[in-house]
C-alpha cells in the first residue's frame, strides 16, 4: 500500500520512507502534490498542528493522510523554539540558520555556557533539551483521526557533531546512547527518537505490525 505524509520536510519524508519501507508501504509526500494550498500552521500545540495538517490535506485529497507535527523545547528558553522550530530563525529560515539562533540564545541565556557540563572531547552541554513529534492521521470517510506523540529528552551541545539526520539534529546530544542525533544512522535514530516512538505508538493503536 501507499501512506500520504502531508510533509514538505524531505528529512521527515526519508524517515518515514524508511520506516514504512521495512512494513513494505511506500510513501508519498507532498513532493509529489505541490499544487496544493499551503496548511496555516497556527496551531498552540504540535498535536493541533498535527490534526490541522492531516485534514486539510486528506479532505483536498480524499484519502487518508498522516501528518507530522513536531519540533525541539529547550528548558533554559523556556521552552522554546516549540512549536515555531521550523520558523526560529524568522522568515526564509533554514536549518543552519536555526542551529545559530539556537546557539545564540542559549548562549545568552546561560551565560555563554559558563555552568555548562562538558564531554569527553570538551563539547560542552549547554542544556536541558527535547524533541517532540505528534503524529495525526485522519480519514476523511470516517471523519476519525488516530494520533500519537513521543518524544526523546536529551542536552544542546555547543558546537555540532556528526553528518547524519536533519534540522537541530546535528546539536543534539542523546544521553541514554551516548552520542549525538547526527552520529547515528537512520535505524539507530528511529529506534530512539520523537517520530520513531510516535510512529511505534501509532502503528499499534492501528494494530499494523
Ligand atoms: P512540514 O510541516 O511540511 O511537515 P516542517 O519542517 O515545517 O515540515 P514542522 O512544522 O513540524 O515541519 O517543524 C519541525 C521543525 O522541527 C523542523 O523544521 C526541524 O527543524 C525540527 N525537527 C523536527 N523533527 C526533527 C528531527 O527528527 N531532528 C531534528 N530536527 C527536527
Amino acid at each position: 500500500g501507499t501512506v500520504v505524509v502531508a510533509t514538505k520536510n524531505a528529512g521527515k519524508v526519508r524517515e518515514f520512507a524508511h520506516a514504512f519501507g521495512k512494513l513494505g508501504m511506500e510513501v508519498v509526500s507532498m513532493f509529489d502534490y505541490p499544487n496544493l494550498p499551503d496548511v496555516v500552521e497556527d496551531g498552540v500545540t504540535f498535536a493541533e498542528n498535527a490534526r490541522k495538517k492531516a485534514r486539510e490535506v486528506a479532505v483536498a485529497l480524499n484519502m487518508p493522510v498522516l501528518a507530522d507535527d513536531s519540533g525541539l523545547e529547550v528548558a533554559a528558553l523556556g521552552g522554546e523554539p516549540g512549536v515555531y522550530s521550523a520558523r526560529y530563525s524568522g522568515e526564509g529560515a533554514t536549518d543552519s540558520r536555526n542551529n545559530e539562533k539556537l546557539l545564540r540564545e542559549l548562549a545568552r541565556a546561560t551565560n555563554g555556557g559558563e555552568a555548562a557540563e562538558r564531554l569527553a572531547d570538551g563539547t560542552k552541554l549547554l542544556g536541558e533539551a527535547r524533541f517532540v513529534c505528534a503524529l495525526a492521521l485522519y480519514d476523511p470517510a470516517s471523519a476519525e483521526f488516530a494520533e500519537s506523540e513521543g518524544d526523546v529528552p536529551g542536552f544542546i551541545m555547543n558546537q555540532p557533531k556528526g553528518e547524519g539526520g536533519f534540522g537541530y539534529d546535528p546539536l543534539f546530544w542523546v544521553t541514554s546512547e551516548g552520542k549525538g542525533m547526527a552520529e547515528m544512522t537512520m535505524e539507530e535514530k528511529q529506534a530512539i527518537s520523537h517520530r520513531g516512538r510516535a510512529l511505534a505508538g501509532l502503528l499499534g493503536k492501528l494494530d499494523v505490525r
